[in-house]
């Protein structure tokens, strides 16, 4: 079946058996786009209920991931923003590394960022709330999100500003919008009656035949060319004076910026742990995946494997206490997947030692969150964050990218075959 045809059926389908739009639209992203482009990672959301005007910060870390796709443009613009449905917040901060990130700016690839954004309620509702990096040429890569319930009424809305030369505007919402209406009416009138001017006049059958009979000269009389030449002066006269006027009432004027900002990249993460995937699979049938990778911890303390992160899902090892205590107990329970990670030798890596290690992450969360058509996609990675925790409970995070392939048919089912 054709991919249109398929994507015309569950359209059907999820009018017909979803409840209420339960997002909006982060599953529809590829899985190689949500797997191996920015990992977040300790995203927080300060509150989940606020009313209109009252502030909320969301903010964390993102890693941008090493094994970044051949075919997404590198982080080389990158803009931080939010993804919400619509302008139901108004951002009045935004925050890269502790720098002012209301442009866009290049950031790198394998490094870690933290981000910070002040959103302000601006329409009541209950929204869904990610952070979001916009990447030029490869769109928006969004974090984690979180339902906020927004009270109040939108028209009860304000954002009050004071600019550099001390005016204070009380809502900048409203803020001269009386002038742009009446330069637009301005302008329409004068074109409306300029074509008036000429509408009302015999047109195409009576000026085509005069053109024909050689007397196109009947056509534009001297009123006309008085009209026309009255009119230029008109428009120029409108043009220079409003900007004269503008000029006399805003002496300082400053455009808009169009410029990057220049962020200083976190120096690279020195993770002493290294994971190289032997072999990944995604057993289709028992929504299952496995990585059998050889681990090898660089560093100075014991540690072991407390969550593996992909697309904004958290697969926590509930054997690891210190793993379970870095969950947020606000943290929203639907990027939690229950199951979470399965290592099956418990002793902790000892320091200098490689060992085969076999991640399993059994979920249904892996076809709700539609990354089971990653195996369909052309670029059939797999990617991921591994949070390791040492002796101390210090964190250590490790890249995990390698190529993954799909099991359609369980193992005992076809053993079952081959013997009958
Ligand atoms: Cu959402």
């Amino acid at each position: 079946m054709s991919r249109v045809a398929l994507s015309l059926l569950s359209l059907l389908a999820a009018l017909l058996f979803t409840e209420v739009a339960s997002a909006h639209g982060e599953r529809n992203q590829e899985p190689f786009l949500r797997m191996r482009s920015a990992h977040f990672f300790d995203v927080t959301w300060s509150k989940t209920k606020l009313a209109v005007n009252e502030e909320i910060v969301v903010e964390g870390k993102f890693r941008l991931f090493k094994d970044w796709p051949v075919n997404l443009p590198k982080p080389n613009v990158v803009f931080l923003g939010n993804g919400t449905p619509g302008p139901v917040f108004a951002r009045v901060e935004s925050w890269i590394n502790g720098q002012p990130a209301i442009q866009s700016m290049a950031l790198k690839r394998d490094r870690d960022y933290t981000f910070k954004t002040v959103l302000k309620a601006r329409i009541p509702g209950r929204h869904h709330v990610h952070p979001m990096l916009n990447v030029d040429g490869a769109g928006p890569l969004l974090g984690p999100g979180d339902w906020v319930e927004v009270s109040g009424r939108a028209a009860d809305f304000k954002l009050p500003v004071t600019t550099l030369d001390g005016t204070h505007i009380e809502n900048l919402e409203h803020w001269a919008t009386g002038r742009v209406k009446a330069w637009h009416a301005i302008w329409l009138v004068i074109a409306l009656a300029w074509l008036g001017y000429w509408i009302r006049r015999p047109l195409l059958i009576p000026r085509y035949v005069a053109l024909r009979e050689g007397n196109e000269k009947a056509l534009v009389s001297h009123t006309d060319l008085a009209v026309g030449a009255g009119l230029i002066v008109v428009v120029v006269a409108l043009v220079v004076g409003g900007f004269v006027y503008t000029e006399a009432e805003y002496p300082r004027t400053i455009p808009l910026q169009g410029g990057r900002a220049v962020v200083e990249a976190t120096p690279k993460s020195d993770a002493p742990v290294t994971v190289i995937v032997d072999r990944a699979t995604y057993d289709v049938p028992g929504r299952s995946m496995k990585i059998a990778a050889t681990i090898t911890n660089g560093g100075q303390h014991s540690i072991q494997f407390g969550e593996f992160a992909t697309s904004n899902l958290r697969f926590i090892n509930r054997a690891v206490p210190a793993a379970v205590a870095h969950v947020d107990p606000r943290y929203p329970k639907e990027l939690l997947p229950r199951n979470g990670l399965k290592v099956a030798d418990t002793t902790p890596l000892a320091p200098g030692e490689t060992r085969k290690v076999e991640l399993e992450m059994t979920d249904a969360a892996w076809e709700t969150e539609r990354l089971t058509s990653l195996i369909n996609d052309p670029d059939n990675r797999v990617g991921g964050l591994l949070f390791c925790y040492d002796d101390r409970d210090e964190r250590l995070v490790a890249n995990v990218s390698g190529s993954i392939v799909p099991v359609f048919m369980d193992v005992a089912s076809a053993q079952m075959r081959m013997t009958h």
